[in-house]
C-alpha cells in the first residue's frame, strides 16, 4: 500500500533496507546463534547517519521523529529484530533527553546520539518492578550536588554497549511512584557495573544486561526534568517508543511473509507449487491482510505522536498490540507454511518465530496494553466524548 512518504522519508526507508539487506542479512544466523552484539553494523548505521532522523535538527539530528524511527526500525528488523533493536533500544533511551532534558543536557548528549558515536538506553524493569512499574527499589539518594544510587536494574537493553543511561530511581522512597526521577547515567561512572548478559530465546544479538549500582555518585545536574517526575517521565517515554516495538513487529511480521510467500511458489506437492492450493492461499491471504492493518495503524500513531497530539496512551498501545499480536500469529503462520524445513534453523522462519515473542512481552506487556486502552476507554466515555 502506498503510504505516501515525502521524499526524505522514502530516502531513509530506502537506506534501512539497503543495509538490512546487505549488510544485516547475511549475519543474522550467525549473531543469533552465537549472541553477537552487533557492533560492526551500529557503525554502518551511524555512518550513513541513521541515528540523526528522530532527533531534532538544533542538535544535529534531521528533525523526523517517531515516524522516521518506525520506518528505519521495520525494515532492519524485516532482516532481524534482534540487531534492529540496537538501533530501536537506543531510541527508547533518547525519548526521555529530547522530551525532558533541559538545552544544557540535550547539547551535551544528543549530538553525540546523532552521530551514533554512543548508544543510549532505557532503564526502568527491576526483578520485583516490571508491569508494576511503581514498584521499583533502586534509590537515588541526595548528598550534597548529587544524587547516590544504590540497586539494581533488570534486562535492560543495550546494558553494556550503551554509554547514556536514563535510570529511574526513588529520590523520596516514601512516596512510591511520586518520590521516583529520572537520573541519567553514563558508563564508566565509578559504582555503575554490568551484571550477567542474559541467555535469550530470541532477540539473541541484542545485549540484555543488568545495571547494578553500588554507591553510585552522579551530579545532581544529571536529573531529567523534576525530582518527582521519574514515573511521568516512564510512562510519556513508553508512550513514544511503543510504535518503536510495533514497527519491529510489523518488520519482523513481513520478513516472515515474505519468506512463506516465497517458499509457497516454490515448493511442489500432489504436482503443484504449495501456492496453488487454497488452505495455503488464504493463510498468506489472512497475513497480508494483518500485517497491511497493523503498518498502517502504526504509521498513522506514529504521526500523531510526532504532530504532538495529546493523550496518546491509547492509541500507542493499540499500534504495538496489534502488531505484536500480528508478529506472533504471522510467524507462527510463516513456520506452518514451510512445515518441517520451517521447524528447521537452516530456514529463516523459526528465528522470526522466537524474534516475535518478546514483541509480545517488552515495553509493557499486552495484557498492559490492553489495560492502558481499556483505561482511556473509559475515561474517555466518563468525559462524555
Ligand atoms: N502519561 C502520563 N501520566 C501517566 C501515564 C501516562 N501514560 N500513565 C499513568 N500516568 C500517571 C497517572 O495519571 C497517575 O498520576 P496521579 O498520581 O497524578 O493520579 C500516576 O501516573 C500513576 O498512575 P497509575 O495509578 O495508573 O499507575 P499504576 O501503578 O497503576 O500503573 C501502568 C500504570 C500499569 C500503566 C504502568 O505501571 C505501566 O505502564 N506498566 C508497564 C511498564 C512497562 O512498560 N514496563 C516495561 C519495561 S520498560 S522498557
Amino acid at each position: 500500500m502506498n503510504y505516501f512518504l515525502t521524499e526524505e522519508q522514502q530516502m531513509i526507508k530506502d537506506m534501512a533496507r539497503q543495509i538490512a539487506r546487505e549488510k544485516i542479512r547475511p549475519v543474522a544466523a550467525e549473531y543469533d546463534e552465537k549472541g553477537i552484539f552487533p557492533t560492526d553494523i551500529v557503525k554502518i548505521m551511524a555512518e550513513s547517519d541513521l541515528f540523526r532522523v528522530f532527533i531534532p535538527e538544533e542538535y544535529d539530528g534531521f528533525g523526523g521523529g517517531m515516524f522516521e524511527m518506525a520506518l528505519v526500525v521495520e525494515e532492519l528488523s524485516r532482516e532481524c529484530g534482534g540487531i534492529s533493536l540496537a538501533y530501536a533500544a537506543s531510541g527508547l533511551g533518547t525519548i526521555p533527553i529530547i522530551l525532558f532534558g533541559s538545552d544544557e543536557q540535550k547539547k551535551k548528549y544528543l549530538p553525540r546520539l546523532a552521530a551514533g558515536e554512543t548508544l543510549a538506553a532505557f532503564a526502568l524493569t527491576e526483578a520485583g518492578a516490571g508491569s508494576d512499574a511503581a514498584a521499583i527499589k533502586t534509590t537515588a539518594a541526595a548528598d550534597g550536588d548529587e544524587y547516590v544510587l544504590d540497586g539494581t536494574k533488570q534486562w535492560i537493553t543495550n546494558g553494556g554497549e550503551a554509554e547514556i543511561y536514563t535510570v529511574i530511581a526513588l529520590t523520596d522512597p516514601n512516596r512510591g511512584a511520586r518520590g521516583s526521577s529520572a537520573i541519567l547515567v553514563e558508563k564508566g561512572t565509578a559504582g555503575f557495573d554490568f551484571g550477567k548478559k542474559e541467555d535469550k530465546m530470541g532477540i539473541r544479538a541484542s545485549a540484555t544486561r543488568e545495571l547494578v549500582f553500588d554507591r553510585c555518585r552522579v551530579p545532581k545536574t544529571n536529573l531529567l526534568g523534576r525530582e518527582g517526575m521519574g514515573f511521568l517521565v516512564a510512562m510519556k517515554t513508553l508512550d513514544q517508543s511503543r510504535p518503536g516495538v510495533a514497527a519491529q513487529a510489523l518488520g519482523i511480521a513481513q520478513g516472515a511473509l515474505d519468506a512463506a510467500v516465497a517458499y509457497s511458489r516454490e515448493r511442489v506437492q500432489f504436482g503443484k507449487p504449495i501456492s496453488a492450493f487454497q488452505g495455503v492461499q488464504f493463510m498468506l491471504a489472512d497475513m497480508a491482510t494483518q500485517v497491511e492493518a497493523s503498518r498502517a495503524l502504526t504509521y498513522q500513531v506514529a504521526k500523531n505522536i510526532d504532530a504532538e497530539e495529546k493523550g496518546v496512551s491509547g492509541i500507542s498501545a493499540m499500534a504495538k498490540v496489534m502488531a505484536s499480536d500480528t508478529a506472533m500469529k504471522v510467524t507462527t503462520d510463516a513456520v506452518q507454511i514451510l512445515g518441517g524445513y520451517g521447524y528447521m534453523k537452516e530456514y529463516p522462519v523459526e528465528k522470526r518465530m522466537r524474534d516475535a515473542k518478546i514483541t509480545q512481552i517488552y515495553e509493557g506487556t499486552n495484557q498492559i496494553q490492553r489495560e492502558v486502552i481499556a483505561l482511556h476507554l473509559i475515561k474517555e466515555s466518563v468525559r462524555g466524548r
